[in-house]
């Protein structure tokens, strides 16, 4: 009896007091660690999110688990590394869904703890089954892993079908012109890029040159859904539109909004509005709107009095890239703005550039706004917010760092893996570790280091932030710590 209560009251201590403020995760598509102002860049200002950074804490060390966006956001909602999946790599825009049905997820933790959960923006982590009909129900998606309500770009921008998908339905089709959709061959009498140039306001520079709509080529085959077909130069607002109706929708209750925006992913096609405001070309146009809507949405929290009872999250999925695979003035256009932020490499790539992304986590009233060097992973967001709000955290490898998140800690995780298809980095303290990879050097059509060699790597990012120096020969012992260390996180 009497250990019964010690043990109870030892539980009571322990537990860190329940709290359920809504939680809105806005990420972005491909923005590097220097396309942010307040991470340094001075060519392209974003005062909206130096609002979040500067009303928040900003995480010098904060990471995607991945180069690329499928694996990154798979970790994000799943609370596991991207390289426990095989299929968690860059999806094609037919490809089924991604998540293992009956699993913990951000959203399904959340639901537990009686939040409403919503998804906006980009998926692209797969929907339906192997046998997908776009014009039925198309499920499973968001709502059988634990979103009540979601309004999704059906894959991304660059990948037919060209279409949003709001809960189980394509928005706007029609039955008299259902949609089909191959990533095998195109439908007999459509254009594509290939063979009628003569149609595109936005040539590609690489692949993308498949089925056309509102003048762009993409990746894969489509036909008919004509008027469920969207608009590029309207995707933004679009995107802002629905996310600021669900959290009028659910102001009442606690909510949980995963806002994923499609910026600065190619194509990229900003409303005229912003077109030729950033002097960059449509890369840099297309940061200045997912800025402007990113603060058209804070000012909507002001608006409805949930500022402070409302946690907001931004980062990347991964880094950043120019060419990626049209010819939109990326490349000649870019003058002085250094995307990656002076680290190596960018998106796709084994270097720091490809996962070290913009991080920072605003909480209005109850976070004391900061600095934090802390190695922190969006994959961390479930455990996190699973301590706070009460839950258990049934993921494999998230991390509880809700301390670390609201700034009352400066000890992040101890280590953390990146990959996509495979295991390419491991990340712990100052030191970045490579293992041996085959392939090229350099990825030409991006014209980016693929962080790729046949002997280990091993940087000091302290000390070497562009990864110039591989210390595997003249640090042996590190090098050894380092590969025990990745053994064990990643069992
Ligand atoms: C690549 C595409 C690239 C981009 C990427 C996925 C080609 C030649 N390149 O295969 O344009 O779509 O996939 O980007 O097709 S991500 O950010 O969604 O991972
Ligand atoms: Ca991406």
């Amino acid at each position: 009896m009497a250990s019964c209560k010690t043990e109870a009251k030892k539980q009571t201590e322990e537990t860190p007091t329940v709290s359920k403020p809504n939680i809105v995760v806005i990420y972005a598509d491909d923005l590097g660690f220097g396309d942010v102002s307040s991470y340094g860049s001075t060519e392209l200002l974003t005062p909206n999110l130096d609002r979040i950074a500067n009303e928040g804490i900003r995480f010098t060390n904060g990471y995607a688990t991945s180069p690329t966006c499928t694996p990154s956001r798979y970790s994000l909602l799943s609370g596991t590394y991207p390289f426990r999946s095989k299929r968690a790599q860059i999806l094609p825009g037919n490809a089924p869904l991604l998540f293992e049905l009956g699993k913990q997820t951000l959203p399904s933790m959340l639901k537990g703890a009686g939040y409403t959960t919503g998804v906006v923006g980009k998926w692209h982590l797969g929907l339906g089954d192997a046998n997908l009909d776009w014009n039925g129900k198309v499920a499973p998606g968001p709502l059988e892993i634990g979103f009540d309500h979601a309004y999704i770009m059906a894959s991304t921008n660059d990948r037919v079908p060209s279409v949003y998908v709001e809960n189980h339905k394509v928005v706007g089709l029609t039955p008299d012109d259902p949609i089909q959709v191959s990533y095998k061959k195109n439908f007999e009498g459509e254009p594509t890029g290939k063979e009628n140039p003569e149609l595109l306001k936005m040539h590609p520079s690489h692949g993308h040159n498949m089925s056309i709509h509102n003048g762009i080529s993409r990746i894969g085959y489509m036909k008919g859904g004509k008027s469920a077909l969207f608009i590029d130069e309207d995707m933004s607002d679009d995107f802002l539109r629905e996310s600021i109706k669900y959290i009028n929708d659910n102001k009442d209750r606690p909510f949980f909004l995963f806002y994923a925006l499609h910026q600065p992913h190619v194509p990229r096609v900003p409303h005229p509005r912003f077109a030729g405001k950033s002097g960059l070309g449509p890369r840099g146009d297309v940061i200045l709107e997912a800025d402007w809507a990113i603060g058209q949405f804070l000012d909507e929290l002001d608006k409805l009095g949930l500022s402070e009872n409302t946690i907001v999250v931004f980062s990347s999925d991964n880094g950043p890239v120019l060419d990626d695979g049209y010819h939109d003035d990326a490349v000649t256009k870019i003058g002085n703005h250094t995307p990656s932020g002076g680290l190596r490499g960018g998106k796709y790539s084994l270097f720091d550039a490809g996962t070290h992304v913009p991080f920072m986590i605003r909480w209005k009233g109850t976070i004391k706004p900061g600095v934090s060097d802390a190695l922190v992973s969006q994959m961390d967001f479930t455990a996190s917010f699973a301590a706070l709000t009460g839950q258990e955290n049934k993921t494999p490898d998230s991390k509880n760092v809700i301390d670390v998140f609201l700034g009352k800690s400066d000890i992040g995780r101890k280590g953390l893996i990146l990959g996509q298809g495979g295991i390419t980095a491991y990340r712990e303290g100052d030191w970045v570790l490579i293992p041996p990879h085959k392939g090229a050097k350099i990825n030409k059509s991006v014209n980016i280091e693929t962080g790729k060699d046949t002997i280990y790597q091993l940087y000091n990012l302290k000390e070497d932030r562009p990864q110039r120096h591989n210390l595997a020969q003249s640090e042996p012992e590190k090098l050894e710590t380092l590969k025990k260390a990745l053994e064990e996180e990643r069992q």
